[in-house]
């Protein structure tokens, strides 16, 4: 008879891979998916604040407030979003994505309004 070789088994060194995991797990964060609430007032007739300056591609949400004596709402330009027509004292919400860069342009649809001073924009930097 003839032998050829031996072979050795190591497999004891893989007992390693079953061991509870040593390390602490970090909370889990979507650092990408956090929105930040802005807080707007409509009034006569402007906004405050009118530059919202914000993280690009962030999540903004907007909340109108009504602290006038009129009826009012805030469409950002481009995007096709309006909020409801409030009355004084109300609020309506609305999200919007900034941009990567540049700004956003916003102002109040109520006739009249824009022309009168609401406007404003949202600033991506
Ligand atoms: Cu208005």
């Amino acid at each position: 008879m003839k032998v050829f070789g031996v072979f050795s088994c190591l497999a004891t060194l893989m007992a390693g891979a079953l061991a509870a995991s040593p390390g602490t797990v970090s909370a889990h964060q979507h650092q990408s998916g956090d929105t930040r609430t802005i807080e707007v007032v409509a009034k006569e007739f402007a906004f405050e604040p009118a530059r919202i300056e914000v993280a690009p591609g962030s999540r903004v949400e907007i909340k109108l407030v009504n602290e006038g004596s009129l009826s009012h709402n805030l469409h950002i330009a481009g995007e096709g979003m309006t909020t409801e027509t409030i009355q004084t004292g109300h609020t309506d919400v609305l999200t919007v994505t900034a941009p990567e860069n540049g700004k956003l342009a916003f102002f109040c649809k109520v006739p009249g309004h824009k022309q009168a001073g609401m406007a404003g924009e949202i600033v991506a930097h």
